[in-house]
């Protein structure tokens, strides 16, 4: 079994992202994930303007972060986002963005730990539970959401782990009902699945989503140049042992980072077939077909197209409607 979500950056007005995000519930994809930094707009406040104009898709921010918002806030937040909803709240949550953090004089202290606690609080107040925590880095004393009585449902509002590294996907394997992991290819998921394993996942019910870098378009060439400036982006951000695991040559990597020194331009003509095909999923639907089945055939039970999705967004929100989702019904 597999489902399709999709993920949004929250750089877009409510209004343009909400209609994005109805054509892409009418074309069958049933999770809209809205990105969250705190130097874009506010992801709940953009979830609830689209969960007034959505009927059945699912919505959460993927992800938000214990860091630049409280554990209380973040069960406030996901608790009034099921109620506007009508139940349709997922809660995707990780450690954040490093980058933006530091423009914001936090440290990313012990972020393992801090997801861990902040789940553990935000899943007992969900519960309607008078919360007394004592962790290593939070505290509470009997604190309570004291609208959640009246969401009967509310402690069934799924948690999703953002997690690449093996501890954090432990987390993500332990305390989640769902990650999301940030990758398009199957040995990404090859590492993954033990260590979600390891963290005590039972594969049977645990949704293993992949948030990809996706590009579909009816020629496989505009897809390409579509997704290239994203791969640009991760082949630079990306940390020694990924680029070693997708076996991309040393001196690829830095003509792409030389290239950024210069320009854009540079850096974008430096990606290589190679890089496109670790850091993307890209091509014509059927090219895309056959990396998606890839994907689920190494456990993936969620496919999220995200960034760029494709040269023409909503050419590609169809594409993936007709071409892609009735393949898996
Ligand atoms: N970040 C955002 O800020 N906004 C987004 O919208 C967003 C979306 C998103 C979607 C999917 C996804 O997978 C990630 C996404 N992210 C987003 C990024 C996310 O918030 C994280 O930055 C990203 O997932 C990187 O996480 P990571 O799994 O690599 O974990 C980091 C913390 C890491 O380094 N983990 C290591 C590991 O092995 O997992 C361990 C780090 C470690 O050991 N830390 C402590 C230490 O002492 O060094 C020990 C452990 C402890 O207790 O904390």
């Amino acid at each position: 079994m597999v489902t399709f979500g999709i993920e949004f950056l929250a750089n877009e007005p409510a209004e343009k992202l909400s209609e994005i995000v109805r054509l892409s519930e009418e074309n069958g994809l049933s999770y809209a994930w809205i990105t969250d930094h705190y130097n874009n707009r506010d992801a709940f406040s953009l979830l609830t303007y689209i969960a007034a104009r959505t009927d059945s898709i699912k919505l959460g921010p993927g992800v938000t972060n214990p860091y630049t918002r409280t554990a209380p806030q973040l069960a406030s937040a996901i608790a009034t986002l099921h109620e506007v909803s009508d139940g349709r709240a997922v809660l995707g949550i990780g450690p954040g963005d490093r980058t933006t953090f530091e423009k914001l004089g936090i440290e990313w202290m012990r972020p393992v730990r801090t997801v861990r606690e902040t789940v553990s609080i935000i899943r007992q107040l969900l519960a309607c539970k008078k919360v007394s925590y004592n962790g290593e880095i939070f505290k509470t004393r009997e604190a309570k959401l004291d609208f959640a009585t009246d969401l009967s449902d509310l402690p069934d509002v799924p948690v999703y782990i953002g997690a690449q590294g093996p501890k954090m996907l432990h987390l993500a394997g332990e305390v989640g009902d769902g990650v999301l992991v940030n990758a398009s290819h199957p040995l990404d998921f090859a590492e993954a699945i033990p260590a979600l394993k390891a963290g005590g996942a039972d594969l049977a019910t645990f949704d293993v989503a992949a948030y990809t870098s996706f590009s579909i378009a009816d020629r496989k060439d505009d897809a390409i140049s579509a997704a290239k400036p994203v791969v640009a982006f991760i082949v630079a951000g990306s940390p020694p042992g990924v680029l070693e695991r997708h076996e991309i040559p040393p001196g690829d990597v830095e003509a792409v980072r030389n290239g950024f020194k210069k320009s854009f331009s540079d850096a974008i003509h430096a990606v290589t077939g190679d890089m496109i095909d670790a850091f993307a999923i890209c091509g014509t639907p059927a090219e895309c077909m056959d990396r998606i089945e890839e994907l689920v055939n190494a456990g993936v039970t969620q496919v999220i197209p995200g960034s760029p999705i494709g040269p023409d967004r909503i050419r590609a929100i169809r594409l993936i409607g007709e071409d892609i989702i009735p393949n898996w019904r």
